[in-house]
């Protein structure tokens, strides 16, 4: 740990010894929690990092202009797509994908270090309950198809195959991620095939270059964003760990998607065939303003620009038929080589483009009291991890079904979208349609039969209440043999237990 002497030295050298004006008034044990924060900062990093979002925030705004006259939409036939594809491709790609997963080639990582402040709870939002029947979290249900997906890799390959899962937390996530998967037991995973690991923090600076104090003895510090996942790869050691493990792809996807696939091997089997060392998933753009970033091509280049920097007349821009324009968007499932990552990590990720988030963030004014801003007063600067679709030698793009795929939860309920109720009702609107296509009918509480409907409209239930435990079936495969022609009585909750007392000889 640094002495004061040495830090106050690093702070002259940034021009940011302000942040020592309450050091007189701090006892022993204050002053060696910040001096522990302190040493932590790079004097050159700081400096640089002060200026350059001093210098992003004045020239943000002339960004959206450029984009105006350097965009382009993505070329329909470049897109490869699980509607426009038949039967017999899917399956090709499905059986590459199991094949690499038996072999233990693939990988999933999950980003999770943000703050969730959209939903607003204190807790990491992968512990979060959306009020399934079964109660299961968000990671709980990740964890039972990361499960599941081995199962399936074993049966086809008669292997015994490991997906390993890293999860990148901040300093916010870190602790309680921990602490929660402890508690449950890894949910049925081996604890040694999952990776937790801590992305970076930087200071938020105010908008003349200066960091902000959120006490009197601590800098108000955010996670730089999850680009900061290859500094985090680097940090940890983490391509590393792939590398000995014998790791080849890797299906990085963020935390709140209720319908992530995980290690999708349909997505892996494409990325794979067509020899892909980068690729995005994504869903056709439901309204112009969604908060989904569009893959499209910049100069030529491909890349995704996010929501925050699009401009609305962009966004809203149709073609004569009255498609969107920049209708391809991301829901931030990428695919990736762990050589792309590889390469990445050591050439580029210096390169990355820092963005910025002009924010309300809270700070002790002269008198040391804690003031919580009314007005936008900082920049927090973040990394995207879409930002190195740039140097992809072959990027690929591969477009789903959202209502199979693509159910984000940002907001608290309330909001009009992404919620936990439209989150709920997505997931079991589509166990619903797996089980009525697996031939099951349903029944309503006196015994009545209820008229099966497989389109319901995204703001009511479906018709009947059905939840499926991804250990039963990762994406409605294999539940024909368990409910045809059977009455459920709703809610209906299949799981491993009543499933095995379905099947026809037990
Ligand atoms: C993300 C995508 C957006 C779209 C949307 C779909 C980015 C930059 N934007 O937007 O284009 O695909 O998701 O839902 O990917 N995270 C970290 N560390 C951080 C910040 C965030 O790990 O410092 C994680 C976070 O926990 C989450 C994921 O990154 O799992 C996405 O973050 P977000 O929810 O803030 O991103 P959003 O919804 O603005």
């Amino acid at each position: 740990m640094l002495s004061f002497e040495e830090a106050t030295a690093r702070l002259q050298a940034a021009g940011q010894t302000h942040v020592l004006r309450f050091w007189s008034e701090l006892s022993g044990e204050e002053k060696d929690v910040f001096l522990d924060e302190l040493s932590q900062l790079d004097p050159e990093e700081l400096s640089q990092h002060c200026r350059a979002a001093a210098e992003a925030a004045s020239r943000a705004s002339g960004e959206g202009e450029r984009l105006d006259t350097h965009m382009e939409p993505v070329a329909a036939e470049f897109i490869g797509s699980v509607c426009k594809s038949d039967k017999e491709t899917l399956k090709q790609w499905d059986d590459e994908g199991i094949l690499q997963i038996a072999e233990n080639r693939v990988a999933v990582l999950l980003l999770a270090g943000g703050q969730g402040t959209r939903l607003g709870v204190s807790y990491p939002k992968g512990m979060y309950n959306v009020g399934l029947p079964s109660g299961k979290t968000l990671y709980q249900i990740q964890a039972e198809r990361i499960q599941k997906v081995q199962e399936l890799a074993n049966e086809k390959n008669g292997s015994k195959c490991t997906v390993p899962w890293y999860i990148m937390t901040s300093e916010f996530t870190l602790e309680p991620t921990e602490k929660f998967f402890k508690e449950n037991g890894y949910f049925g995973l081996d604890p040694s095939n999952v990776i937790m690991f801590e992305q970076r923090m930087i200071p938020a600076v105010s908008f003349d270059g200066k960091i902000i104090l959120e006490k009197k003895n601590k800098i108000a510090m955010a996670p730089d964003g999850n680009g900061g996942l290859y500094r985090a790869l680097v940090d940890n050691n983490v391509l590393e760990d792939m590398e000995k493990r014998g790791v080849q792809y890797v299906h990085v996807y963020c935390v709140d998607n209720i319908l992530v696939k995980l290690a999708d091997p349909v997505f892996i089997g494409f990325c794979v065939s067509k020899g892909a060392d980068c690729g995005a998933k994504v869903v056709e753009k439901a309204y112009p303003a969604e908060p989904v970033g569009v893959v499209c091509r910049v100069d030529g280049i491909y890349q995704v620009v996010e929501y925050s920097e699009l401009k609305p007349e962009m966004a809203e821009q149709r073609h004569p038929g009255g498609e969107l324009v920049y209708s391809s968007g991301n829901i931030c499932n990428h695919f990736f080589t762990r050589d792309f990552l590889q390469e990445v990590a050591q050439k580029f990720q210096g390169q990355l483009k820092q963005h910025v988030a002009i924010k309300k963030v809270p700070f002790v004014d002269e008198e040391g009291s804690l003031v919580k801003p009314t007005k936008p007063n900082g920049i927090k600067m973040e990394k995207f991890v879409f930002d190195v679709f740039q140097f992809s030698k072959k990027f690929v793009a591969f477009e789903v079904l959202r209502e199979e795929e693509f159910s984000p939860l940002k907001n608290a309920d309330g909001a009009p979208v992404d919620t936990p109720t439209t989150v709920r009702r997505s997931l079991l609107a589509q166990h619903y349609r797996w089980a009525v296509q697996a031939g099951a009918n349903f029944l309503d509480e006196h015994g009545n039969p209820i008229t099966p409907k497989l389109r319901t409209a995204q703001d009511v239930d479906p018709p009947a209440i059905c939840e499926i435990s991804p250990l039963v079936s990762y994406f409605g495969e294999g539940l024909d043999k368990v409910l045809k022609q059977k009455s459920l009585k709703s809610p209906f909750l299949l799981n491993v237990n009543n499933a095995k007392s379905l099947l026809p000889n037990s």
